[in-house]
């Protein structure tokens, strides 16, 4: 990233709305402010109400505009602000007009990246901003805009600074090891380790609530055709998303929604029924549901309970983990065929009717109950980590267990700081004291553009 370049993109989204924001970063902006609006020396952060001319002399919006100046901006290099009116052909034409006076269009993430680079922000509180803008529910919204004003920040900076002190006793053990420690204190190190281990765990155990709160619960609708899967996903939406048909086989690729259960945002997908079929787009289509299943949190596993029950294949009876399988005995409004088997006694389950809209609240609530209580660490502020904190913060709890055990069998200090000091380099990545430009490339690229 060349830090002298000024990028550009719109930060609103594409298509018709009152107002469409455009952004530009870089040192170019007091130029542009210049050269397009005749401003020389613009008041930071002022509105200004001004036509928008391009470089041919061409009017092509009435626009507010706001200058940040460097360092007092949100990439903190100097920053332009543009509220055109929301048509994506203005925008588009101001847009090609930015780049002809010598701005390039942004990257993802960039203007985030940019901040990070710039100290603005570290990289939990920029990873934040994309679960700002992604979250839906309460307590997503609560742990995304903790995480931004710091909390996850200060949580792994303390940590560090009770590491360092750790660290600092060891080496001066390195240093001074004539000095035997009073007999006392001799496993004082070791409590300390294993206290830090102690808040490590904690913190990694919220994870699971973590990545639910930031990419939602994936859920899938299975079953043999006409159990009543796709009307089903249109009661849990509480509308028609998927058709519904009396002929088997009607939906054939799957078909993505999603619905709330308070805390989490459900992502759910209707399947292909399965079962033997010789037609090969349905096949295909089958194939596709047995992949998903495999990926899926929780498995909605429909059966027509009026119809002789379902024979799947072994494969199929595999996929269906118990901890993760809700059984729905569908069409409970018709009389109950005498043939239901055991076969899925172990799973918990429950009667709906998607036609009579019976059950369904019991549905939710068995959704809910699988998904289990929340869990997060709140110390007065909400954190649940992601899922590039939880492998940092699993390997800093290996090396930390690592070290103490060396400890235990009182191995040379030298040996146990290496695993200390691992432990700490993969605590700071998760702030971002990270060298690896790839990484942080990797990272800011699944930002939208002109975030
Ligand atoms: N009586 C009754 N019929 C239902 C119920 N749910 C679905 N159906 C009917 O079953 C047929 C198949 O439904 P559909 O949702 O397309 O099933 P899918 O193939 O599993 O997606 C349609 O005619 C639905 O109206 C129900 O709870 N009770
Ligand atoms: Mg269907």
């Amino acid at each position: 990233m060349e830090p002298q370049d000024t990028y550009t993109a719109l930060s609103t989204p594409h298509g018709e709305s009152a107002l469409g924001v455009i952004r530009c970063s870089g040192s170019l902006c007091t130029d542009l402010i210049h050269s397009i609006f005749g401003e020389e020396s613009p008041t930071p952060r002022h509105a200004y109400y001004a036509n928008y001319i391009d470089l041919e002399g061409n009017f092509l919006d009435q626009v507010v505009y706001s200058y940040f100046e460097k360092n007092a901006s949100y990439t903190g290099d100097p920053m332009l602000e543009i509220s055109c009116h929301g048509n994506p052909y203005i925008l588009q034409r101001v847009l090609e007009d930015l780049v002809t006076r010598g701005c390039r269009h942004a990257l993802p993430g960039e203007f985030t990246q940019t901040a990070f680079m710039n100290g603005k922000l570290d990289l939990s509180q920029a990873e934040a901003v994309i679960d700002l803008i992604k979250a839906r529910t309460e307590l997503s919204f609560k742990a995304a805009s903790n995480q931004l004003q710091g909390s996850l920040s200060r949580r792994i900076n303390n940590l560090v600074e009770e590491l360092l002190q750790i660290v600092a006793e060891i080496e001066a053990y390195i240093d001074f090891p004539e000095e035997d420690l009073p007999a006392e204190e001799e496993n004082a190190p070791r409590q300390k380790i294993e206290g830090l281990t102690d808040q490590i765990k904690s913190l990694s155990e919220t994870a699971q609530t973590g990545i639910y709160l930031r990419e939602g619960v994936k859920a899938i609708i299975i079953g043999e055709p006409n159990a009543g899967k796709s009307s089903l996903m249109n009661c849990l939406l509480g509308e028609s998303r998927a058709i519904v048909s009396d002929r088997p086989g009607t939906t054939r690729d799957y078909i993505e929604a999603s619905f709330f259960v308070e805390p989490y945002r459900i992502n759910i997908i209707d399947t292909a029924g399965i079962h033997e079929t010789d037609d090969t787009i349905e096949q295909e289509g089958i194939h596709k549901t047995l992949e998903q299943i495999a990926l899926s949190d929780i498995i909605l596993l429909t059966i027509d309970s009026s119809a002789p029950p379902p024979s799947f294949d072994t494969d199929v009876f595999n996929l269906l983990i118990p901890g993760k399988t809700i059984v729905i005995k569908n069409k409970s409004d018709l009389p109950e065929n005498n043939n239901q088997n055991k076969q899925f006694e172990s799973f918990r389950s429950v009667s709906v009717s998607a036609t009579e809209q019976t059950g369904i609240d019991n549905l939710r609530r068995s959704i809910a109950d699988l998904l289990g209580e929340p869990k997060i660490s709140s110390q007065g502020d909400v954190v649940a980590v992601g899922a590039r904190h939880h492998a940092a913060l699993e390997t800093a709890k290996y090396e930390l267990k690592t070290a103490s055990n060396l400890l235990r069998i009182e191995e040379p200090a030298e040996l146990v700081a290496n695993h200390l000091r691992e432990a700490m380099t993969n605590l700071e990545a998760i702030v971002g004291r990270i060298d690896n430009e790839r990484i942080l490339d990797k990272l800011f690229a699944s930002f939208c553009i002109g975030k």
